[in-house]
This record gives C-alpha cells, structure tokens and sequence, in this order.
C-alpha cells in the first residue's frame, strides 16, 4: 500500500505540475496588453498622410481637430485652409483604450515662390513693355503680385544686363499727388521712395526717401533702408535665348508707408556704366508708374 500511496503522491505531483503548465500557458495566451496610441504623419500642401503605429489596438478613431473624422487606421486628410490642428487618434484593444495627440501645422501654399523656377508667375497678369525710345525695349515684361507679407516682381528683359542696375520707383502711398513726378516719367508718378542697385548680381538694394518737392522732379533722396537690409529676396538670374528671366520679392513690411490699397512701380534698367537702357512701363503718350492694387490682383498703367 505504501508503494501505492508512493505512486499516487508522485502521480499527484506530475499531474499538479503539468496542470499547472498548462495553466502558465494558457494563462499566457488569454493574457490582453492594454493598447498604445501612436502614430506619424507626412504633409504635402494642405494634404496630411497618418500611419498608425499603435500597438494591440482593433479599432481606431481620428479627430482631425478641424471638425471631421475617420476610422481608418492609416488614414490622408486634406485640409482646407492652412493653420494649426490638433490631431487625435483614439485606439481600442481587448485591454482598453489609449489616445494620442500631435499637432499639425499647415502652411497655404504662396502662389509665388523666389526659386529660380518662373512657371508659377504664367497665372500672374503680364505688363508688357514698350520702350518709346528705342523701340527695341530692354525690358519686355513686368509682372507683380502680393500677399499678405510680400510683393512679389517678375522680369523678362534682353540678355546682357545681370552685372546692371535696377532702379524701383515706388508710389507707396498709392497718391499720385504726393512724391516726385521725376524726368523719367512725366506725369502721375507720384513716386515716395527708390530702391537702388546691382539687384541682380548683389541680389540687395537700398531704399531712398524722396525729400524733394511733392509734384516737382527733384533728384532728391535721401537713404532709408541701407543694403543689407534683407530689402531683397532673390533667386538668381535665369539667361536663354537671348532673354534673362529674374524674380525677386520685398518684405511689405521694409516698404516705408505702404498704403493698404496698392502700389504704384516704374522700373529704369541700367547697363553697368548706369546708363538707362529700358524703362518700363512706356506706354504710348508718356511714361508713369503701374499701379499694383492689392485687393483685385490688377496691375494698370495711369495714362
Ligand atoms: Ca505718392
């Protein structure tokens, strides 16, 4: 019997241990982890691409923070306007739930974009130049758009003056009546500050208050902005087929009294010994500045 009891002991034993292996082990496989929100994002203008990387987690909820929703686990999402969205992914799993939140900042996309690349400016309203004196302009086309924190310029001239000067003649006040009617442009100039210099080699310029006579023709300026300033933002210089192709942009807020309205420019392009060799906009009857109207993207000549 002893024997017996001896083997029902070590039996018993056994049993107990492989019962509880078998406990270990299926303990194991029901066991639930409790699930981890996590996920990244890529941007590309105003569309955001999500991939989840959460872990044990069945089902997933997306606040997009701008009002709209998704239950996709790798969701894109294209916003409608720029700005800053809190995103939220909500997870759940067997072991609960888990929510995490990123901020997404959005960007609009400028319609213009100082890179060197001038396909974009083909949506922006050419002013095309017609040099009254030699008929054979150096500046062909002039182009102008703002937003809300640059103006933006466009210029298509002949081949063989990169090494020149340019000078701006700005009507910042947008009145015609207060600034210089200069010898260049014979009437509604209206021109309150110059920029000046070699803006394409130097990609840089000065401003220059005009400290003359309202209405008179004065060559009187005196320094307001000295280069350096950051004034110019310029890609460089693109030259083929006997054109140079040449985008820049100006802070608005470096341009002095800038009216709310818009901006009246005239151009005097100089060869490298400052001699004018294009002035632009001429049109027939007499030169003036273009007015740039900020609101309705227009860019006229006063005749
Ligand atoms: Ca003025």
């Amino acid at each position: 019997m002893k024997i017996i009891n001896k083997i029902s002991i070590i039996s018993g034993v056994i049993l107990s241990g492989i019962l509880i292996l078998i406990c270990i082990a299926s303990c194991g496989k029901n066991e639930t982890f409790d699930p981890v929100a996590y996920f990244t994002y890529e941007t590309d203008g105003m569309n955001v691409v999500f991939t989840d990387g959460s872990l044990d987690a069945s089902t997933y909820s997306w606040d997009f923070g701008d009002g709209t929703n998704s239950s996709e686990q790798n969701p894109s999402h294209t916003y409608s306007t720029g700005g800053k969205y809190t995103v939220t992914l909500n997870v759940a799993g067997k072991g609960g739930h888990d929510s995490a939140s990123k901020n997404v900042s959005l960007t609009i996309p400028g319609k213009i974009t100082i890179d060197g690349d001038f396909s974009d400016w083909d949506q922006i309203t050419a002013l095309v130049a017609c040099d009254k004196d030699s008929g054979t302009p150096s500046l062909e086309i002039f182009k102008i758009y703002a937003d809300d924190n640059n103006i933006y310029f466009y210029l298509k001239m002949a081949s063989g003056y990169t090494d020149g000067v340019l000078d701006m003649m700005l009507d910042t006040d947008f009145d015609s009546t207060t600034g210089n009617h200069s010898w260049m442009w014979d009437a509604g100039c209206g021109v309150d500050y110059l920029i000046e210099g070699e803006i394409f080699s130097d990609k840089d310029a000065a401003m220059y208050k005009y400290t003359g006579q309202d209405g008179s023709g004065d060559w009187s300026w005196e320094e307001v902005v000295a280069a350096g300033s950051n004034l110019i933002n310029a890609a460089d210089p693109v030259t083929s087929d006997g054109t140079t192709k040449f985008e820049f942009s100006i802070p608005k807020e470096l341009i002095i009294n800038l009216s709310s309205t818009g901006i009246g420019v005239g151009l005097n392009l100089m060869n490298s010994s400052w001699s004018s060799v294009g002035i632009l906009p001429s049109p027939e009857g007499g030169y003036t500045t273009a007015d740039y109207n900020f609101a309705n993207e227009s860019l006229t000549v006063n005749l």
